[in-house]
């Protein structure tokens, strides 16, 4: 395939000032009709044809300024549509006819549940008409659809409405029209029978916008949350960034058949329902917390993405990374900032750290790809926020606002690059920001090794602190970062320890700018050893390496007073722990931890100073893969498991008498509220619950838990218990089975009962999925189905993917491959989950690489699951 580069970019010869369009909507031939205003650009050749892009349309009617062409004015294909000698300023008419109904891959226009829906990011808008499909390309829209008044009474797209009406036949039309230039990945379409939940808000200069949640009808009910987010987002953005609305209405529309999450089209946001739709019978709390940071998110776009998008492909984290460190910083405000900063941390890990650290490694900013829609990544994503984090922990927050400020000043309505965006920082601060801007150049995570030596005679306390970044693919050779350390010295008795002065680095309030590959940061005046505590709040997206002794982790662990570290230092504690014990079971013997560790532990989940959701994710170990990742090679997933079920059994019988008492204190009282403190409450209890479950009497307190539980999060959280620690019991059995007699036609709610039962540990596991795959509720052409049996089986249960036969491997190469026929992006992002397979035992290891093969031999594979599987292979 071909493949595309940042520095082969330049601007199109010509541009499309207006865009007209124009759906005559049936489910089999959708006639579209595009008037394109097209100018050649000052400065192109008079010479220059005008090439569009295309994907796998017909062309049905061609003129220019009201002539139709002859055939030796252009030529079309599928894919590419050029006219020859095209006219310094003319407007084209292009007609093509497309079927929605049979869309599989969910680009483009498709039909999903009889309603009529776009998504066209990146390259979807080419299967729908001719057009310089390209974000630098910025087009005023005005959208005329024609639908069946009973077929489609709902008529949608971008902007603001214009007019509608009756049209002969039972047909009818609605006319919309968008002020704002946008780029053709942002154009809209939603056509059908939806029901809508109405409200509205004043802007802050006291415009009042019109809002509108539009689901499947019978389900206005379940909008509600979806709603209360929306309006707290806009009220957020404008208090936080001096952002306002700017159209006359903001449309949400919730589908059910969508490849991601949710889409930022201009006015009219397009959503997967998961994450619209919530209530307490059917939503658990984390569905909750989804739905609020995605509706705040795409709404966030309206600015960073809309307003000021992006001038190519390579610039995606542009948006991305900076709309992602929005929504985080809106969730640190709504809900508890200490806890979603840990929350944030775990997944950066889980699914940055890996990429970074395996063979899909690419920069935030990629220099080249094959296939777009395989850089929407969790390094474009989430690495990029905290590339945003980090200016903003470099310039302090108000430099930071300010610079933000000059960003939508300088650049709106135009399409931007990261240059224009470093440049605004630089600009505002005076700082030289270009050792920082290797975070968006150089893949890989950087690491720091840390050790310290304390001189009770000079005084003196040094850090010794050395950099290093591990090659990744086609970086062999790395600079020098410029990494913002956050640190603290804690005293005894917990307080900060002062010091004279600083030598050896550049230290500004409590971060160590760490710029070389070596620093021995020297604080003077210091007259005790103090514990250190390093990258505080997770300033850097790093890894450490500290020398530390245990008793400093075990006392930070309970006095950090930033409870990012503290929390890290229990975690720490737990990994070191887990990775002995690994080794313990590797050689044969049987695991022990420390009565100190285990029963910090229990102090942690007793401590009514902190939070009940901080101490939520205390107990919740480090994860099968989260372990994996940090022994980094020669990895049996059955010793990790094996490992972390004696840790959580050594920690429940060091804490029965405590974990149970409080386990019955926490029961629910009032009534129920999604809200984070009592989210909280539940987190702790579930997890209390999944401990409690191992000790004698556990099944049948996970039964009556599922049993008398009032809301989604507690009776999803005790089914996972009986499904996952007695798996097989007659109580596993009668909750399986309960749960879906009574949610079995509600599909998102199946989607939790074939993800917990996907992620049941241990080998027979593959034939319980290959098995699900044929029930009466799941679809391989439904994306969230498709994730909720295969993507939670292939990136959530190590043992059982992971299986010594390779059972697991052949299986899933057989489904991503049935998956591809259909949906090619679907297919994969789910192949993605292979992508660490270099770091397994050998074994695995050669069965995996079978796997892939097998994928990589697939017929007429496409674009997509043959750059990934490429990559990965290579
Ligand atoms: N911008 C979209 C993602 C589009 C993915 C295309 N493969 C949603 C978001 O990040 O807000
Ligand atoms: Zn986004």
């Amino acid at each position: 395939g071909q493949v595309f580069k940042l520095e082969d970019y330049r601007p199109n010869d010509f541009s499309i000032p207006q865009t007209g369009l124009t759906f005559r909507l049936s489910p089999d031939a959708t006639r579209v009709t595009a008037v394109l205003t097209i100018e050649r650009r000052d400065g192109a050749a008079a010479s220059a044809p005008l090439v569009l892009d295309g994907d796998g349309l017909v062309l049905k009617r061609i003129a220019v300024d009201g002539r139709e062409l002859a055939p030796a004015e252009y030529l079309a294909t599928p894919d590419q549509l050029t006219i020859l000698k095209p006219p310094a300023r003319f407007e084209l008419l292009l007609e093509t006819e497309i079927a929605p109904a049979s869309n599989e891959a969910l680009m483009g226009l498709y039909r999903s549940s009889n309603v009529y829906c776009t998504q066209c990011e990146a390259e979807g808008f080419r299967r729908i008409t001719y057009f310089l499909d390209r974000p630098d390309i910025l087009s005023v829209y005005t959208v005329r659809i024609e639908a069946q008044l009973d077929e489609a009474p709902l008529l949608l797209s971008n902007g603001n409405p214009v007019e509608s009406g009756a049209l002969a036949e039972g047909w009818h039309y609605a006319v919309w029209h968008d002020p704002f230039p946008k780029p053709s990945y942002l154009f809209a379409l939603v056509a059908g029978n939806l029901g809508q939940v109405a409200d509205s808000f004043v802007t802050m200069s006291g415009r009042e916008v019109e809002l509108g949640i539009y689901v499947e009808p019978g389900k206005e009910g379940l909008a509600g949350h979806a709603m209360d987010a929306l309006k707290r987002s806009m009220q957020w953005d404008e208090q936080a960034f001096g952002r306002e609305y700017d159209l006359d209405v903001f449309n949400i529309v919730a589908v059910s058949d969508f490849n991601m999450g949710a889409m930022e089209n201009k006015g009219l946001n397009i959503f997967n329902d998961k994450y619209v739709l919530a209530d307490r019978e059917t939503a658990t709390d984390a569905d909750f917390a989804n739905i609020e940071a995605i509706i705040a998110h795409e709404y966030f776009h309206n600015w960073t993405g809309n307003r000021i998008t992006c001038r190519d492909w390579f610039q995606l984290c542009l948006k991305e990374g900076l709309t992602v460190f929005r929504d985080h910083e809106f969730s640190a405000d709504q809900r508890s900032r200490a806890v979603k900063r840990i929350a944030e941390v775990r997944t950066l890990r889980a699914h940055q750290f890996p990429e970074d650290q395996g063979p899909l490694a690419h920069p935030v900013r990629p220099r080249r790809y094959r296939e777009i829609n395989n850089f929407y990544t969790a390094t474009v994503y989430e690495k990029g926020s905290e590339v945003v984090r980090m200016i903003r922990t470099i310039l302090g927050s108000q430099t930071f606002r300010a610079g933000m400020d000059l960003y939508f000043e300088r650049h709106d309505g135009e399409a931007a690059t990261i240059e224009d965006f470093l440049k605004v920082f630089e600009d505002v601060s005076g700082r030289d920001l270009s050792q920082f801007a290797l975070w968006y150049h150089q893949a890989g995570t950087p690491n720091l090794t840390v050790s310290s030596t304390h001189n009770p005679v000079t005084r003196e306390f040094t850090l010794e602190i050395e950099q290093s970044v591990p090659p990744t693919p086609s970086e062999s050779r790395k600079r020098l970062m410029h990494i913002p350390l956050a640190f603290g010295l804690v005293g005894a008795g917990g307080e900060p320890v002062a010091y004279g002065g600083v030598e050896g680095a550049t230290v500004e309030d409590g971060v160590i700018h760490i710029r070389k590959r070596r620093h021995l940061v020297r604080f003077s005046g210091v007259d005790e050893r103090p514990a250190v505590s390093l990258n505080r709040g997770f300033s850097a997206p790093i890894t450490l390496s500290v020398e530390q002794k245990a008793d400093d982790q075990f006392f930070l662990a309970g006095h950090d007073s930033d409870a990012f570290a503290r929390w890290q230092a229990f975690n720490t504690l737990l990994t070191d722990a887990l990775i002995a014990a690994f080794r313990q079971i590797l050689g044969g013997a049987k695991p022990v931890f420390s009565a100190r560790l285990t029963g910090l532990a229990g102090k942690i989940a007793g401590d009514e100073t902190l939070e009940p959701a901080y101490r939520a994710l205390a107990l919740a170990l480090p994860g099968e893969a989260d372990i994996a990742r940090d022994i980094g090679r020669n990895i049996d997933p059955d010793a990790i498991f094996t490992a972390r079920e004696a840790l959580v059994l050594a920690i429940a019988r060091a804490n029965q008498d405590a974990f149970t008492k409080l386990y019955g204190r926490l029961a629910e009282d009032g009534p129920f509220s999604p809200d984070a403190a009592s989210a909280g409450r539940r987190a702790l209890r579930n997890i209390l619950l999944d401990y409690l479950s191992l000790l004698p009497g556990g099944v049948e307190l996970a039964a009556r838990h599922f049993e008398t539980a009032t809301n989604m999060t507690d009776r999803a959280a005790a089914l996972t218990v009986l499904a996952h620690r007695h798996d097989g019991s007659p109580e596993a059995i009668k909750a399986l089975a309960g749960f879906e007699a009574r949610y079995g036609a509600d599909p998102l709610v199946m989607g939790k009962w074939f993800q917990i039962q996907a992620s049941v540990p241990g080998p027979k596991t593959v034939e319980t999925v290959r098995a699900l795959t044929g029930h009466a509720a799941f679809s391989m052409a439904n994306p969230n189905r498709v994730r909720s049996l295969i993507g939670t089986f292939s990136s959530a249960n190590q043992t059982s993917f992971h299986r010594a036969d390779g059972e697991g491997y052949r299986f899933f190469a057989q489904t991503v491959l049935e998956v591809e026929k259909r949906n090619p992006q679907v297919a994969a992002r789910l192949a993605t989950a292979l992508r660490s397979w270099r770091s397994l035992e050998p074994g695995r290891q050669a069965k995996a690489r079978e796997a892939l093969l097998a994928i990589a031999n697939g017929e007429n594979l496409s674009a997509d699951l043959r750059d990934i599987v490429e990559r990965t292979l290579a």
